[in-house]
């Protein structure tokens, strides 16, 4: 319609001044710099934190995933195209405070230690492990710190574009954008089939980080587990369960060693009250608890809600089927108890 080219025009000019491929220098560089072992980067653990990375290492800690699941060789993707392609992707994630680059980094290198030491690798072809890293270092290219609430509230292009899971369906987008642009396709030389194959995964996968879309197909989940589900390689029921690991991946923060689940805790909190503060602004409007600054003494209690209804429910199903995942269970236990501690001290 009339009303959506305006709406996709005025996303494209917005983007257009933010977009950026990576210059030819800074490939160069990457491209020639050593890669350090998964070991040095504790890749393998779900313990993995970036705090004391550079911008730099982070990049190489993404190189060393891709050779790790031997994607470049596996996938005859060209070096420099690859490292062109992360220098791009972190170009276009904002400075936002929390769901900016190292939060994309955070969520790959979580799917990462699932393959590993979570041993999911053997349920997934290279085609879908390939699809995944990718769909995890793109989840939320461009987010601006605002929910898609805040899209469809302030009628913003992009709500007008997608109706629903406006920001997810946006995510996608960048991601393909990327992908199209000179000399960032690592998908470059694979078959049609497999082009097709591996678009259909990212595009599944980016799209199941909308928590409508978690919330929606939980259930289903939770139902073939408890019926004793042992086959996942029928189509439906994998892009179920990359669904599912796509949701603990973004969400494991919130399983992390206490004092980084505490930092990055408060990371989300400041990103919810800037959107607040937009709110009270813009549209004149009380913002919800978990957005308004003047609620900030609720946010223990807020975060043992969250880990009750959304992360444990998963991580308990997850690590139930898949032993070797219970680490993110435990941890997030652990941190459940020190948030309620807190929430008992106010
Ligand atoms: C989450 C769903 N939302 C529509 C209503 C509020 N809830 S919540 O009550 O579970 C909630 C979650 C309330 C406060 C929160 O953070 C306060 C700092 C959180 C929360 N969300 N806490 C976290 O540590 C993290 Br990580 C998150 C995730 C934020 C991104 C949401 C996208 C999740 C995709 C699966
Ligand atoms: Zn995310």
């Amino acid at each position: 319609s009339a009303c959506k080219l305006m709406a996709k025009q005025k996303v494209a000019l917005e983007c257009l001044s933010y977009h950026a491929t990576a210059s030819n220098e800074t490939t160069e560089k990457l491209a020639q710099e050593e890669i350090p072992s998964a070991e040095v980067y504790n890749l393998h653990n779900f313990t993995f934190i970036d705090f004391e990375l550079s911008d730099d290492e982070t990049c190489k800690a993404c190189v060393r995933m891709f050779l790790e699941c031997n994607l470049v060789q596996q996938f005859h993707i060209p070096y420099e195209v690859l490292c062109r392609w992360i220098l791009s992707v972190k170009k276009n994630y904002r400075p936002v405070k929390y769901h900016n680059w190292r939060h994309a980094l955070n969520v790959a290198q979580t799917m990462f230690a699932m393959f590993k030491t979570g041993k999911m690798e053997r349920f997934m072809s290279d085609l879908e492990i390939l699809g995944m890293l990718v769909a995890c270092l793109c989840h939320d290219l461009d987010h601006r710190g605002t929910n898609n609430a805040f899209q469809t509230k302030t009628e913003s292009p992009l709500a007008i574009l997608y109706s629903t899971s406006t920001m997810e369906h946006h995510h996608f987008d960048q991601c393909v954008m990327i992908l199209n642009t000179e000399s960032n396709n690592i998908f470059q030389a694979l078959s049609p089939d497999d082009y097709r194959t591996v678009m259909g995964v990212v595009e599944a996968a980016i799209l199941s980080t909308d928590l409508a879309m978690y919330f929606k197909k939980r259930n289903k989940f939770l139902e073939l587990v408890e019926n004793g589900e042992f086959d996942w390689q029928s189509k439906d029921k994998k892009e179920l369960l990359c669904g599912m690991m796509m949701t603990a991946c973004d969400v494991s923060a919130i399983a992390k060693p206490w004092d980084v689940q505490h930092r990055v805790a408060k990371l989300v909190a400041d990103e919810f009250f800037d959107q607040g503060d937009m709110e009270k602004l813009q549209l004149k409007e009380q913002p919800v608890a978990m957005m308004d600054r003047e609620r900030k003494d609720e946010l223990p209690r807020m975060q043992v809600g969250f880990i009750d209804v959304i992360c444990l429910p998963l991580y308990r199903v997850l690590s139930e089927t898949f032993p070797w995942m219970k680490p993110l269970y435990t941890q997030t236990v652990e941190n459940r108890q020190h948030w309620q501690d807190l929430a008992e001290k106010v």
